[in-house]
């Protein structure tokens, strides 16, 4: 622990002044933001976010996929230091899901500026450099976890060929920006040039609100996989056809969401899966389904959770397909595994708590989020502060202010410790 500098802590007013005013841009008016990635909002949002890091007289870096960061240049430089010093990199995301909460994701990127900024005023002798960076498409709107996908080079043409938002949303989103796919498959970063990546997020669920603890030290983060079904029947007349000769796509598609629920509080009470969309076709009043898309995404804490509610999910989908006289047509569009966090961010991060005397435990995060895609490329660890009810994904949305300084104070800590010589 860097003794000289256990004291410092980030400042309050700048952190609120900067959270307040991000807040404003895409606000929905009910204290959520609507701020999908490359959206005129998201953009905005990032104008600002650039004035913040020239301000704070930190180097603007934009990536070819589009990641903003705010740079500074503090490792000491030695003759047997590696001329290319290495990086530690703090952040998280600004762009939301459509109509969310204000504290998603930019909670994070705010306090890893506030963090580069404190460190930088504070002139701390650090071995590595420091980076407060905002990913890019983190929420899926267009593809997911497309700008930490994009350093840690786990993209290929393929995941960017039929995303889960749509090849046509991506386009339109990388014109309005300015990105190109090859762009994005270039922004690789050489696997030793990242020492690690620290993540201040809000917990979005009530575990630390139930247990009254200031911090959640993640341990791991859920697997999430994404598939587009769409059940296939036939198009006829509402009024003539008798309910028996109907190849009625709505009921097939409907009676799979049902039993989905019942399936996994049975069968695999660890997880979750969740319809997030229902598209009929041709949809009439007067008109039997002819199709119905079904959005399924669904989470799992280990490799063999997963994989089995995988199958077990797409088998469901068969048998109700089945059951209804339809064609079933599965695409698959993205998968993230388990991922278990490093034990030197996590000791870093109990190490702060405790100089802090902030109580913590430990949380397997059900969210996705960017630190999945580093993992193996950097040691990765991710800090959480209480959701006021568990609610996110929602203009309810709500983390109490001394919550955020606590998180934002245990990231600069634990920076300092992984960054900095021993002395
Ligand atoms: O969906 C998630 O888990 C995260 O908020 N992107
Ligand atoms: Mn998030
Ligand atoms: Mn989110």
């Amino acid at each position: 622990m860097n003794k000289a500098f256990d004291s410092l802590r980030v400042s309050s007013s700048r952190l609120r002044a900067d959270f307040d005013a991000l807040a404003q841009f895409g606000a929905t008016g009910d204290g959520g933001v609507h701020r999908p990635t490359f959206s005129e909002a998201h953009l905005a949002a990032r104008a600002w976010l650039r004035e913040q890091i020239e301000k704070a007289g930190l180097e603007l870096r934009v990536d070819s996929a589009g990641n903003h960061s705010a740079f500074l240049n503090c490792a000491i430089k030695s003759p047997i230091s590696n001329p290319q010093s290495l990086t530690l990199l703090l952040g998280s995301h600004l762009d939301s899901v459509p109509y969310g909460g204000r504290f998603d994701g930019a909670l994070g990127v705010l306090a890893a500026l506030e963090v580069v900024r404190t460190v930088k005023e504070a002139g701390v002798p650090l071995t590595m450099n420091l980076e407060a960076i905002d990913f890019t498409d983190e929420e899926g709107t267009l593809v997911g976890f497309l700008g930490s996908a994009a350093v840690a080079g786990r993209l290929t043409a393929e995941h960017l060929r039929q995303p889960r938002g749509g090849r046509a949303a991506l386009d339109a989103g990388m014109a309005r920006a300015g990105v190109t796919e090859q762009g994005i498959l270039n922004a690789a970063r050489p696997a030793r040039s990242i020492a690690g990546y620290l993540e201040l997020h809000i917990e979005q669920g009530k575990r630390l609100e139930t247990a009254r603890t200031n911090i959640g030290i993640v341990s791991a983060i859920v697997g999430i996989a994404s598939y587009r079904l769409t059940f296939v029947g036939r198009a006829d007349h509402a009024g003539t056809t008798s309910m028996h000769d109907r190849r009625d796509a709505a009921q097939g598609a409907s009676a799979f969401v049902v039993a989905i629920r019942e399936l996994v509080i049975r069968d695999f009470p660890q997880c979750v899966a969740n319809v997030g969309n229902i598209t009929v076709a041709p949809g009439a009043f007067n008109i039997v389904p002819a199709s119905v898309v079904v959005s399924l995404e669904f989470r799992a804490p280990t490799a063999d959770e997963f994989s089995r509610l995988e199958t077990a999910l797409l088998e469901r989908a068969k048998i109700e397909a089945e059951r209804f006289g339809l064609g079933l047509k599965v695409d698959f569009l993205g998968k993230h595994d388990p991922t278990p966090m490093s034990f030197t961010a996590e000791n870093a991060f109990i190490a702060a708590c405790d100089a802090l005397r902030l109580s913590h435990m430990p949380l397997v995060s059900g969210a996705g989020h960017d630190g999945q895609m580093l993992v193996g490329m950097c040691a990765v660890g991710m800090i959480f502060v209480p959701s006021v009810g568990g609610a996110s994904h929602s203009p309810r949305e709500f983390t109490e202010w001394q919550d955020c300084v606590n998180g934002a104070n245990v990231l600069l800590q634990a920076a300092l410790q992984l960054a900095s010589h021993a002395t």
